[in-house]
Parts: C-alpha cells; structure tokens; sequence
C-alpha cells in the first residue's frame, strides 16, 4: 500500500530554515516513517538565499511571500522559521486554514500572543521546535529523573550563553529588532533554557529577574539572569547571555537532588554527567556517561554506540516523533500549549526585571 504523504511548505529560508530542510531529507532515511515527506514548497523574501535552499534541499517549488501556501489546497502541514513577529499571524492563518502548523521557538513575541495562537490552533496538531528535548542525553536525563534517581529536587541551575553578541561589527539583523524579535535574549536563548526547566522539572511558580544591554545603543536585552521558585519546592538560576565570552553555545543545566545529581552541556551533546548518592561514599563521583547506547532514548535511530550525533539530530528526531504522533493519533510535545507555558514564565521574568520584583507565572 502507497504510504500516506505529508505534503510540507516551509516558511523562512535562514539557518533555522536550513535545519528544518534537513530534518525533511532525512527523517525517513533513520526512521522507518508511517507517513512519506513531501517536501513541496518552500517560502521566502530573499531571492538568493530561496534558490539555494529550494536547490540544495531539493524543495519542489518556491514563493517569494510566506502567504502564499495558506490556502493551497495541496499542502497538509505550514512549517514555520520566519523571524519571531511573523510566528503569530503565519500560524493563526495556518490553522485557520486547517494546515497542521509546526513553527519555530519562541512561539511568539509574547504571551499575549502566544494565548492567541493556541486558540487559533485548537483543532490543530501543533510543533514547536524546542528540538534541545530530542539530545538523547537530555532525553536520558528526563526517564533518571521519572524513574526518581534523583530523588528530592533541591537545585535546577540553568545557563545558556553565546558570544557573538559582543562583536557590535556584525551587521544588525532582524534579532536586534524588539518589534521583529521580541525583548532580546530572554526570546531567544532563555526560552530554550525554559523549556528544558519545565521539561526536566515542572512547573515555575515564580521568579526574579535582572537584564542588561551591554552593547551601547542596542534596543534589545543582552543577557539576563533570574532566580526561581518551581512548584515541586526546587530553587532554580537561570542565565542567558549573548556576552557570555567564551562560550559558542553553551546550553547548560545542573540539577542536584536527595539521589544524585545530573549536568549537561550541548556543547558535549553526547555526554551526561550523572552523580549517583545511592553508591558508597567511598566510590561516589561523577560518571560522564556517553548516552550513545542502543538502550539510550533516541539515539539507536540513527548510529551504533559510540558514534556519535550532532544539532541536526535533534531536529530529524523531533519530526520523526511528530510524524508517528501524527499517523497513530497521538499527543506530540511541545506543542502549542507546551510552547505557551515558556512564554508565561518567560513574560513573568521579562516583568520582574522591569518592576524588580518577585512576579508570579499564571496557571
Ligand atoms: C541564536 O544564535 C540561535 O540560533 C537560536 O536562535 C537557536 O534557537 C539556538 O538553538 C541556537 O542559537
């Protein structure tokens, strides 16, 4: 029997464009998939850039304006990694117009808005590419923490920090734009730091935060920095920095509890620090396991142990569980509702920075 297809447009041609392409052309060759990708239109303003996405990633045809693939009839899913302000009005018309939406983080330029999306999308199986769920050892680090290795959460520290912010010589893009971008880091970097939080430890009940714009004249947030209160009665401190020197892409998170604790960084995505207190106290010490084994979440989808994977990993396995979600009825996360959380707590913080007080997140 003919496999069912997928018939996707994708909206954006940047790098979150190009990652998202890639995920398209390989999903199927690592994952035996319940439905076939059609890779059938891909949008964008920048004609250049269009033509060399549509070639290398052998996208059927192309549009010069994101609208364009509304209403076509012949499209079953609207990806979207257009810059943050269009997240909002291009998933709105999608659902709208029946389209199964996928749609890059953060999900929009506030909660507000991101409310508003998931109204819009109710009828509608949604993606949001939170894709830092799918490193297997993160994904490792969630079935430690629901099988209670770690016992007692005491500690979730968080910090994500890249550099290039600090180069003010790079030509201004949309990301420096608060009405293209949103407030600045918290948007971009925090959010994934979020997302994890949420992921790994439920809940954020509350916070506090500071932000700071270090390079002269810029009008979004450099870096910020927060203290939380989670629900299940952890502390958390979460960083975010695009002055963070010395880092290119650290996405780092620490959790320390009554059983062990657990350290990851993406920058050694393969790896995962694990500290077992269970274990005498004359050989504890942390174990860097390499989550590369078959009996690793995710990754014996793609290599044999020890051969490790890479970023565009977790993009084709994000998709790959969204398909099978997708073909089988089942719930994907993070969906709209999953994104919708982050940007709450993300606009509680972005609140107490400007009011310097302790703000609470909404149920
Ligand atoms: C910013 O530099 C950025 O590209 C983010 O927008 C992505 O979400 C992150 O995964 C990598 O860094």
């Amino acid at each position: 029997m003919n496999k069912k297809e997928l018939r996707v447009a994708l909206l954006g041609t940047g790098f979150m464009g190009k990652a998202h392409s890639n995920a398209y052309c390989q999903a199927g060759h690592f994952y035996d998939l319940p439905w076939k990708i059609r890779r059938s239109l891909v949008c964008g303003n920048i004609e250049a850039e269009l033509a060399t996405v549509a070639k290398q990633w052998e996208w059927e045809e192309t549009a010069s304006d994101w609208r364009a693939a509304i209403d076509r009839p012949d499209i079953d899913a609207i990806d979207i990694a257009l810059p943050n302000h269009l997240h909002a009005p291009a998933a709105i018309a999608a659902a709208a117009a029946g389209k199964i939406v996928l749609c890059e983080k953060p999900l929009a330029l506030s909660a507000e808005e991101a409310r508003a999306m998931v109204q819009a999308a109710r009828g509608v199986p949604t993606l949001v590419w939170y894709n830092y769920r799918r490193v297997p050892a993160v994904a490792y680090a969630r079935q430690l923490i629901d099988e209670g290795r770690l016992g007692t959460i005491f500690h979730y520290n968080a910090t994500y920090f890249q550099q290039w912010g600090a180069d003010t010589s790079r030509p201004a893009t949309w990301r420096m734009d608060p009405a293209l971008a949103g407030a600045g880091v918290g948007d971009d970097l925090l959010t994934h730091s979020l997302d994890l939080a949420l992921f790994l430890n439920g809940r954020i009940n509350e916070g506090m935060a500071t932000a700071r714009t270090f390079a002269p004249g810029r009008a979004v947030d450099d870096a910020i920095s927060a203290l939380v209160n989670f629900e299940n009665g952890s502390l958390g401190r979460f960083e975010a920095s695009r002055f963070g020197i010395g880092c290119r892409n650290v996405n780092a998170f620490a959790m320390h509890g009554s059983g062990g604790m657990l350290r990851f960084n993406l920058e050694d995505l393969n790896r995962l620090e694990f500290f077992d207190a269970s274990q005498p106290s004359t050989e504890q010490g942390a174990r860097d396991l390499l989550v590369t084994d078959m009996k690793h979440p995710i990754f014996p989808n793609f290599w044999r142990p020890g051969h490790i994977i890479g970023y565009e990993h977790t993009f084709i396995a994000a998709l790959a569980e969204f398909i099978d979600c997708l073909a089988n009825g089942k719930d994907f996360h993070p969906n709209f509702a999953d994104a919708l959380a982050v940007q709450e707590a993300l606009d509680a913080l972005q609140r107490s920075a400007k009011t310097r007080k302790w703000t609470e997140v909404p149920k």
